[in-house]
């Protein structure tokens, strides 16, 4: 590739990020005026995104009228359950594409009755890496990963820590079977970013719930 075909695509990039940014600015001005909370989890491939998210509507769900939206590559199997918890849920595949973007939730607010809706969760496609360059528009941003992953994960991805309000660290019920120091990995999510609220969870025995639902609707 010539040097003038590489800037070609630098340009392209940086116009399809400016383009992003600009839509979610859009997305969190309706949301906004709608009086909707919002809040984007993103996070690693089986972290437990969908789990927590299941964990939180069990809890809340009768005190507000909630939306998710489940990002996957392929399948609606996150989105069928949710609504087994009677809360509406819409799936969107993005086949080759590794991240929602916030032309999908621009779709989203176009095509339904936001009227009816108190809190939106999105829950994006799993990766610890693509969501970092799109943001879609949300209020709060939620990084999840889960002790399962190892105990580097936080130090080997900080783009979507130092991008992210909430950090989750899940699966803590596993603490005993796995050779993680949780300590270590709460101390490499404050040195990648300082404001953070990090919050250790089971989205299984439902440890530490509450805490999260308590810093999600601040
Ligand atoms: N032991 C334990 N298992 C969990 C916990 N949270 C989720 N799991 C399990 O981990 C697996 C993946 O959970 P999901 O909620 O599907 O994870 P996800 O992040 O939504 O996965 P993707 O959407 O595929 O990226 C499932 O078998 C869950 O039951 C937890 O806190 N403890
Ligand atoms: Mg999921």
């Amino acid at each position: 590739m010539s040097d003038k075909e590489i800037s070609k695509v630098i340009e392209l990039n940086e116009d399809l990020l400016a383009n992003n940014d600009r839509l979610a600015e859009k997305n969190r001005k309706v949301l906004n005026e709608l009086k909707i909370k919002s809040i984007d989890f993103v996070g690693a491939i089986g972290a437990g995104k969908t789990a927590l998210i299941e964990a939180i509507i069990r809890r809340v769900s009768k005190e507000y009228r909630i939306l998710v939206i489940n990002g996957d590559v392929t399948t609606r199997i996150d989105a069928d359950r949710i609504s087994k918890h009677g809360v509406t849920s819409i799936q969107i595949n993005t086949g080759r594409e590794c991240s929602l973007n916030s032309y999908h939730i621009s779709q989203v607010i176009k095509n339904h009755d936001l009227q009816q809706i108190d809190i939106l969760f999105i829950e994006n496609v799993g990766n610890l890496i693509c969501p970092s360059d799109f943001i879609l528009g949300a209020d709060k941003r939620v990084v999840i990963v889960s002790i399962t992953e190892g105990p580097w994960v936080i130090r080997k991805h900080p783009m979507l820590f130092k991008s992210s309000d909430i950090a989750v660290i899940n699966k803590i019920d596993l603490r005993d079977v796995m050779d993680v120091n949780i300590e270590e990995m709460i101390k490499d999510a404050e040195k990648i970013n300082p404001n953070l609220k990090i919050i250790t969870t089971s989205a299984l025995t439902e440890e530490n719930i509450e805490k999260l639902i308590n810093e999600l609707f601040i």
